[in-house]
């Protein structure tokens, strides 16, 4: 934290905790919560937004999943995300804050299972008892609009966004290798795997051939990327930087080769090459061993030798296949395939460092300029020819393999040139007049594989017929309603406990009326958090999924409050829906979120908590021990929003004593409400609209810490002011405590609406407004310093209370009275009091 935490441990005499009469944070729970229910004042008006009469603010915190009561990270990022949307109402916005429940998904269904209950059981129940817990927390939630993923009336929306995306062709079934976590029995998108393990379970992901469904994210890949312009500066960068190497763009060539099989004909294969000037160097080719491909063009005699090499293959990720370090391994397919550009005839080899499902699943290997074909060179013994002269060792020798720029030698017609540039401009050029290759654009970036066996989900809306293949159930018959199941087995055995309901599954198909089947799987949880944000616009629609004209009024969401740990999926998820119903005429805007928040992690004695180390921190408890407002200050207070929270170095009773203090300015006020403040004590009013305006300022700048550190000052203020200077009867001091009331009212709504009625208002003070700030007092009072020359005064300036001796004294010797003073006497010496005085000697 950057400011002084002013101290807050000084013993009041009265009011404290507990003493009758005092400040007592659970009665004001108890007192304040039933009012608030009643004038649902943070409740978002579309006609007040439409009518003009003020601006809209769409204030959004990624929606929980109910796998339990609400814990510290959801005290964390609600508190944060609540003094940026309580501020806009405060300054005159209207403000929607909505709030739901991402309730489909593994986590609940696990713990359903554990439990032997139903998963729409288990889950309703923490939803309730999370609704609960929010409520008590005193967020400003717009609680008209609360959805839950998990209810027909709104996955039946997900299932029509799923149609409309079929009918589009960004929705398609295909067979590949996918990844496979044999704990959880289902499959996973390349992004739920970390570190080659089950991002949910941790279990080792492996790989299984599934025909699955995908949405193609792949078509949008470089508007994903150009439209991150719109986010500079305004999202985190390092999210901006997670989505641009998720997404993984380069630039390279496609080149084809003729493979010479051994069946003795011809056939030819295209490789993704990001150095297609080095294609003279290239001393061998290496397929995936898991494509196709690689079957396809094996020699009989090496058939076996592969088909069992695969079987290893298929146990190892992706993140382990790319690793560097990994030894090489590898079969020769006993085929030879000719470089386009000098005839050569190149070993064709299988191996898992190259992926089935990046580029074209083939890659020329240039040992000598890619160190992981070096290393399966050596591996292998095969031959190394440097193309590219840098300077450094010849990689055939030192084995390290040079990828910088240099001279090109052994490399015909590109010998003696020494730019990169150039020279894969002269190789493509070459490769286009020939017809055997061509520019190329790559994205690391995979179709989104979406479908999963598991029940807890929205099933996908499509009918398997014989005779017509593929069919979308028709809009009118949404939604699909999930089979009930109750009392069945859920276990997870490898394929969707769907398909064990018959009578659910057996339908005729929709298209022919003949017998067809539905599809079993159901969507990934990402499906119907991709596009929430746009329902909660139009909620309770029973015409479509969200009105257009909602969304022009809401859209897009101004400030996004969550964690780091979406950076990649979900954001870029809803990034390519927005995208897509962008496309679909249905949103005029291209990117969900303008403005995005990352908090940081509540840990515990440096560590995050858990239960093996007995270091967790309840937040029920906390919030009996402590109460709403002192957790919830303590929490914005501990430092900037991005940084990790210590609970050990917080302290909630500090909190407390310093509501308390707040609390107690609001009783002693005794002016009455409306008194003409312009008479009031010019000090204090200084101090009251300074920390207005510079509260306003952190705010927007997210340093909400900072913003309580400045309250915290004016409290001190405001209570010397009482105690040894103007009195409490004088108006500044009501000015300065309803100032305080409004600050607190976006951390600690219960004390300041305690301290609000007490001051002579009605509830609510949520909705009071911004005090105006006057700029008459935010100018910077002026001190008259005088100089002087052998003691006689000689010139008077006007200078800032806190200016420097040293500017002081600069302005004091060029002054003209000064200079003329002084004339061609000598300077001896100059003594400088700032503000005050300075004093010149001369001789
Ligand atoms: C020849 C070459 C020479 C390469 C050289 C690099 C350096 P990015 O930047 O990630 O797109 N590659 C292509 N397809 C692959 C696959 N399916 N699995 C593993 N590696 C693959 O990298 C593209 C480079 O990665 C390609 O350029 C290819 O190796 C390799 F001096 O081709 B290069
Ligand atoms: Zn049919």
């Amino acid at each position: 934290m950057d400011d002084q935490t002013p101290r807050t441990d000084q013993v009041d005499r009265t009011g404290e905790p507990g003493e009758p009469g005092g400040y007592d944070p659970k009665a004001l729970q108890e007192k304040w919560l039933p009012v608030w229910e009643r004038l649902d004042p943070f409740r978002a008006d579309d006609a007040v937004v439409d009518s003009g009469e003020r601006e809209k603010k769409y204030a959004l915190t990624m929606f929980p999943y109910p796998s339990g009561d609400l814990h510290m990270g959801h005290a964390e990022v609600t508190a944060l995300h609540d003094v940026l949307a309580r501020y806009w109402w405060q300054r005159g916005y209207e403000v929607l804050n909505p709030i739901g429940w991402d309730s489909f998904g593994l986590p609940a269904e696990n713990a359903a299972i554990k439990r032997d209950e139903h998963p729409s059981t288990y889950t309703y129940a923490n939803i309730e008892t999370q609704a609960g817990s929010f409520r008590r927390y005193g967020l400003s939630f717009d609680w008209s609009r609360r959805l839950h993923t998990s209810d027909p009336e709104y996955y039946r929306w997900t299932q029509w966004l799923f149609l409309k995306l079929h009918e589009r062709g960004l929705a398609y079934r295909k067979a590949s290798p996918v990844n496979w976590c044999p704990n959880d029995q289902t499959v996973l998108a390349n992004e739920q795997v970390v570190d080659g393990a089950c991002e949910r379970c941790g279990a080792i992901v492996t790989k299984r051939e599934l025909t699955q469904w995908y949405f193609k994210v792949t078509d949008y890949a470089q508007r994903l990327l150009d439209d991150m312009a719109q986010l500079e500066g305004r999202w985190p960068e390092r999210v901006l930087t997670l989505q641009r190497n998720w997404i993984g763009r380069s630039e390279g060539a496609h080149v084809e080769f003729d493979l010479h099989l051994a069946d003795g004909s011809t056939r030819p294969v295209t490789v993704y090459t990001t150095r297609p000037d080095t294609l003279y160097g290239a001393t061998f080719m290496v397929v995936a061993a898991d494509a196709k491909l690689a079957a396809e063009i094996c020699a009989p005699e090496q058939a076996d030798a592969l088909a069992s090499y695969v079987e290893e293959v298929r146990k190892a990720s992706d993140i382990d296949r790319l690793a560097t370090d990994r030894p090489k391994t590898g079969v020769p397919l006993g085929i030879t395939a000719t470089n386009p550009v000098n005839g050569e005839q190149l070993p064709v080899w299988a191996s898992d460092y190259v992926l089935a499902d990046y580029g074209t699943g083939a890659v020329m290997a240039v040992p000598a300029h890619d160190q992981r074909d070096l290393d399966f060179a050596k591996a292998m013994g095969l031959p190394v020819r440097r193309v590219v002269d840098t300077g450094e060792d010849d990689p055939a020798e030192s084995f390290v393999a040079t990828t910088g720029a240099g001279t090109y030698v052994s490399s015909g017609p590109l010998d003696g040139l020494s730019d990169k540039a150039a020279g894969i401009q002269a190789v493509v050029d070459r490769l286009e007049a020939d017809g055997r290759g061509t520019r190329a654009v790559n994205f690391r970036l995979r179709d989104w594989l979406l479908s999963r066996q598991r029940f807890w989900g929205a099933p996908i809306p499509i009918v398997h017929c014989a005779a017509c293949g593929e069919v979308p159930v028709p809009e009118s018959e949404l939604p699909v309603v999930l089979p009930d199941l109750k009392g069945a087995d859920l276990k997870p055995k490898g394929s969707s406990p769907l398909a064990a309901a018959r009578d659910w599954v057996e339908v005729p198909c929709p298209r022919c009326g003949g017998p067809g089947e539905r599809d079993t799987d159901t969507m990934d949880t990402f499906v119907d958090s991709a596009w929430y944000f746009l329902r909660y616009c139009s909620p309770g629609n029973t015409e479509m999924a969200f009105d257009p004209a909602d969304l022009k009024r809401w859209g897009p969401v101004d400030m996004y409050v969550g964690g780091v740990e979406h950076a990649v999926l979900h954001l870029l998820y809803s990034r390519f829906f927005t995208k897509v119903l962008h496309d679909m005429d249905l949103l005029d805007f291209t990117e969900p979120f303008s403005a995005q928040l990352n908090q940081g992690v509540v840990i515990n004695q440096g560590k995050k908590m858990s239960k093996s180390l007995g270091n967790g921190v309840n937040l029920g408890e906390q919030l009996d021990e402590f109460g709403v407002d002192a957790v919830r200050l303590t929490l914005v207070f501990a430092g900037p929003p991005e940084d990790n929270i210590d609970w050990a170095d917080v302290s909630p009773s500090g909190s407390l004593r310093f509501l308390t203090r707040a609390w107690r300015l609001s009783g002693d006020v005794a002016s009455a409400p409306g008194a003409d403040v312009t008479t009031g004590d010019v000090a204090l009013r200084r101090t009251t609209h300074k920390t207005l305006a510079e509260a306003a300022t952190l705010v927007e700048g997210y340093r909400f810490n900072v913003m309580i550190a400045r309250t915290m000052e004016l409290v001190n203020a405001t209570r010397k002011a009482i105690d040894s200077g103007c009195g409490p009867a004088d108006p500044a001091v009501r000015e300065a405590v309803e100032a305080v009331a409004v600050l607190l009212s976006l951390v600690a709504p219960y004390t300041a609406e305690e301290m609000w009625e007490r001051l002579g208002h009605e509830a609510t003070v949520g909705r009071a407004g911004w005090p105006t700030v006057d700029p008459a007092l935010l100018v910077e009072e002026s001190v008259t310093a005088v100089v002087q020359i052998q003691g006689k005064v000689k010139a008077r300036l006007e200078v800032a209370p806190d200016v420097t001796d040293a500017d002081l004294e600069a302005a004091a010797m060029a002054d003209p009275a000064v200079v003329a003073a002084i004339g061609d006497r000598t300077v001896r010496k100059v003594i400088v009091r700032a503000p005050k005085l300075v004093n010149v000697v001369v001789g």
